[in-house]
């Protein structure tokens, strides 16, 4: 039987269980097994992970065999303190992630916002802010923080899964793209997914919201297809992506607009918090940095660790 290279296909992991992958190939959902000779070599190309785009030898209609892990372009990622700060993938080639908030039920905080750009910086992603719910509000009071956020690259629009505001903006968003869900729970990411795609199922939101309540949530991840080209990923809460993984020292490497700044700091290593001759500061007292996001960031460093190395 060695004509099986003529069935091999190219196709993306959409779940991964304890025992089988289940990969998209041409529309269709095929359930996959491992070849040995893959799991056997010493690389990270060894462990099969959701959004992977893998080489499958088809057995059947419906069964094959993942042969090669193709070469990852992105990760979103934590690190596993127990285990020695391990690299724990949570998904592979996300082209971007979209932040998903709400007005209203539940209420607006910039301060979670904040940490999920964290996130997205961190694991060197691209993010985009959907303030959903604008039927609940009126615009004006949100107009700050799009004008804002979009001035410092992450481009922000309003939406409405009630009233259909900003969906084709958010179709348009997602198509052809590999994109990764945050938000808070209630904000509407199944509802927006749901208003454009209806005949989804997705079921990840209420799971989530089931376990959220518990102790211990499901750090189950999975990719959709959407019909129209892409794959959204509804991702766990903010403590399953490894947002206290972050040390006090690094956090300011996160706020993406303090760049600018940092060279003009008396102190080449100063944090910003209350070293004298900060420009960082300057800026905030100036306008340009929005207040309310440096208090973020004061709010967040006081919340992450310091580095076990060092003692400040
Ligand atoms: N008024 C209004 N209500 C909305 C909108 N979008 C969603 N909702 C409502 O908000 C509630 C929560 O919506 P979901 O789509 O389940 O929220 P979710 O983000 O998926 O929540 P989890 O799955 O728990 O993470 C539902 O009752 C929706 O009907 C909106 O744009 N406007
Ligand atoms: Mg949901
Ligand atoms: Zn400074």
């Amino acid at each position: 039987m060695e004509n099986s290279s003529t069935t091999t296909r190219i196709g993306k992991v959409l779940k991964v269980t304890r025992k089988t992958y289940d990969v998209a190939i041409d529309g269709r959902v095929i359930t996959c097994t491992v070849k040995g000779s893959l799991t056997a070599q010493d690389s990270e190309y060894r462990t099969v992970r959701v959004g992977d785009d893998v080489r499958v030898q088809l057995v059947n209609e419906t069964e094959g065999v993942i042969t090669e892990i193709l070469p990852r372009r992105s990760r979103l990622s934590r690190t596993i303190e127990s285990r020695q700060y391990q690299e724990h993938i949570i998904a592979t080639n996300i082209d971007q992630i979209l932040v998903i908030m709400s007005t209203r039920e539940p209420a607006f905080k910039s301060g979670l916002l904040d940490r999920y750009l964290v996130i997205a910086e961190r694991n060197q992603l691209q993010a985009t802010i959907c303030i959903n719910k604008i039927d609940l509000a009126n615009p004006e009071d949100f107009e700050i923080y799009r004008e804002y956020y979009t001035k410092i690259g992450y481009p922000t629009f309003f939406a409405s899964a009630v009233t259909g505001t900003g969906v084709d903006h958010l179709k348009e968003i997602l198509k052809g793209k590999v994109t990764a869900l945050v938000g808070h729970s209630g904000v509407g990411k199944s509802s927006l997914i749901k208003a454009l795609e209806p005949g989804l199922d997705i079921k990840v939101g209420e799971v989530s919201r089931r376990t959220r309540k518990g102790q211990h949530t499901t750090t189950v991840v999975q990719l959709f297809p959407l019909s129209f080209g892409g794959f959204v990923i509804d991702t766990p809460g903010i403590r399953e992506l490894g947002f206290w993984d972050i040390f006090k020292r690094d956090l300011h490497k996160y706020f993406r607009e303090f760049r600018q700044y940092e060279g003009d700091c008396q102190f080449a290593d100063c944090l910003h918090i209350h070293e004298p001759g900060c420009a960082v500061k300057a800026a905030v007292e100036r306008g340009e940095i929005l207040e309310e996001r440096y208090h973020n960031y004061l709010a967040i460093y006081a919340s992450l660790r310091n580095a076990p190395y060092e003692v400040r």
